[in-house]
């Protein structure tokens, strides 16, 4: 099959489909007991991102279980800051931790841009596996955290509840943060080119805080930064699709659609799907958005919010998705049930 005529990619071209194609955010993850043990034999969190081989086996693991439409790759967003120079560990139990950027100092001591591959090339290995192994119909999606996300890792050094390191570092030394975004959105644009070129067939662009920007920022640091890699990207690559995911930017997200031109516009579960089917359906395919609290409670309300979702959407370009990643917490056997509901 040829890579436009996959369901995924012909939603991203704008076509309006009689049954939307699915995959789930965070599909490889630790609800599955398959995915639980492929981690267990690479030891840890990151062995499994830098081991292509095993990489590639928890991508494939949803898939083989549910037949999704689409395969993202198995990463973090996280890869970026350590490629750049930073420490990066994960707290058992906790989350991410990270040496923290926050002076000249230091920025000073991450490496350049073009350096980023020599850490990130088993990556693009797992993209090359992937090509090889993913069934003839499924989309293979390659991703990256947009820089005002991945830079809030990187000054607060673990995740926050409100980005108020990061926001007080734009107030108080905002050289440091314009570099400091600059330099991973050349990262990101670098990255997700060579990730194209090992073989994914769209881009997503996670930008998980987005809702955390002061309002009048919000152009300057979510959809700028937005436009540059995109920019690049096309350069280089002209006709991949790119997926947005300005979370919890509101009815930003119009604006973010008008600005930087991607194909899709993920939505998180605060967007009322009526709107965004009136609003920004017209103007690119939408994605989005069940509650994955829902995989965990199951039942009749499961059944009925997915065929509402999808009912909502209909006339347009869509892919089903959750509006946030699905939860270790969630039931394997409640996403058969979501997945009998889309699709009969
Ligand atoms: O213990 C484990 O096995 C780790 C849990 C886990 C997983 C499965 C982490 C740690 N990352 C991932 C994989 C991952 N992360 C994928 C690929 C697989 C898939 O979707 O199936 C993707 C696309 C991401 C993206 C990611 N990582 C985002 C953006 C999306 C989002 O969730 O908003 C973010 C913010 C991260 C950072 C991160 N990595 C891991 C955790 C627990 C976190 C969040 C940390 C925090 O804010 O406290």
């Amino acid at each position: 099959m040829q890579s436009k005529d996959k369901l995924v990619m012909r939603a991203l071209g704008g076509e309006t489909l009689p049954t939307p194609p699915v995959w789930m955010m965070r599909q490889a993850g630790r609800y599955l007991p398959e995915y639980r043990a492929t981690r267990a034999e690479a030891g840890s969190f990151l062995e499994l991102c830098y081991n292509p081989e095993l990489a590639a086996e928890v991508t494939l693991q949803p898939i083989r279980r549910y037949g999704f439409d689409a395969a993202i790759l198995f990463a973090d967003i996280l890869l970026v800051p350590q490629a750049l120079g930073a420490d990066l560990w994960f707290v058992e139990g906790e989350g991410p931790r990270l040496s923290t950027v926050t002076s000249q100092a230091d920025l000073d001591k991450l490496g350049p841009v073009d350096a980023i591959h020599d850490t990130l090339s088993p990556i693009y290995e797992t993209v090359k596996i992937l090509k090889s192994e993913l069934p003839a119909e499924t989309t293979l999606i390659g991703f990256a955290g947009a820089p005002w996300t991945v830079a809030t890792y990187m000054i607060a050094g673990r995740g926050t509840k409100d980005q108020a390191p990061s926001r007080s570092l734009i107030y108080q030394n905002r050289p440091v943060f314009d570099a400091l975004m600059d330099r991973i959105t050349d990262a990101t644009a670098a990255y997700l080119i060579k990730q194209i070129e090992a073989g994914a067939e769209v881009v997503k662009l996670f930008d998980s805080w987005s809702g955390a920007l002061p309002g009048a920022l919000f152009d300057q640091y979510a959809i700028q930064p937005a436009i540059k890699i995109i920019n690049q990207i096309r350069a280089a690559h002209p006709g991949v699709p790119i997926i947005g995911f300005p979370r919890q930017a509101g009815e930003k997200a119009e604006a973010f659609i008008d600005a930087t031109g991607v194909e899709a516009c993920a939505i998180d579960t605060s967007v009322d799907p009526a709107w965004a089917a009136r609003v920004l359906q017209p103007k690119a395919c939408v994605q989005g958005n069940l509650d994955p609290l829902l995989l965990i409670t199951g039942g009749d309300a499961l059944i009925k919010a997915t065929q509402e979702t999808a009912a909502a959407f209909a006339n347009g370009p869509y892919i089903f998705n959750l509006g946030h990643g699905i939860t270790p917490e969630a039931d394997p056997a409640n996403v058969d049930v979501m997945l009998r509901a889309l699709r009969g």
